[in-house]
């Protein structure tokens, strides 16, 4: 079975990609299965190791969004693209805006190794 890390792994992790297309989206999300069931509105990739991203969960503590977990803030802005499904896509065609952006970005750890698995935001 699929562990918590090994699905940030697949849903956030892009380390030799890079979203210079326009289709990166639509591709990409369909590629690591965020498109069998339905289309998952909102998802971001992050184009950097996969080391870098693991250490941010011993960088800035921060609360979620849901106000109650501890989240980890990046030191550093990272290179990511946000997927985000367009208005009328509708399932099983799920079409999403591809925008690449330098943010830092926000995560929630789990077990041990304490690793991330849930991509909280990024700012
Ligand atoms: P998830 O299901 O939210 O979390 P995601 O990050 O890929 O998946 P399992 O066992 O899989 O159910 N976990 C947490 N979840 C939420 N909040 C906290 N603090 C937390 N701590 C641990 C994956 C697993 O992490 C556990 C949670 O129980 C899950 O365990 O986000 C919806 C999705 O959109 C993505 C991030 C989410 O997918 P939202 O808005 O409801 O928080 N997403 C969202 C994104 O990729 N990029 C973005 O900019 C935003 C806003």
């Amino acid at each position: 079975k699929e562990s918590q890390a090994m699905k940030f792994l697949r849903q956030h992790m892009d380390s030799d990609g890079s979203s210079s297309s326009p289709t990166y989206c639509n591709l990409m999300m369909q590629h690591r299965n965020m498109t069998q069931g339905w289309c998952k509105p909102v998802n971001t990739f992050v184009h950097e190791p996969v080391e870098d991203v693991q250490a941010v969960c011993f960088q800035k503590k921060i609360s979620c969004k849901d106000g109650q977990s501890i989240c980890y803030q990046s030191n550093a802005r990272m290179n990511i693209t946000d997927c985000r499904l367009t208005g009328n896509s509708k399932y099983p065609n799920c079409t999403y805006r591809t925008s690449q952006k330098e943010r830092h970005i926000i995560v929630a750890c789990e077990g041990n190794p304490y690793v991330p698995v849930h991509f909280d935001a990024s700012v």
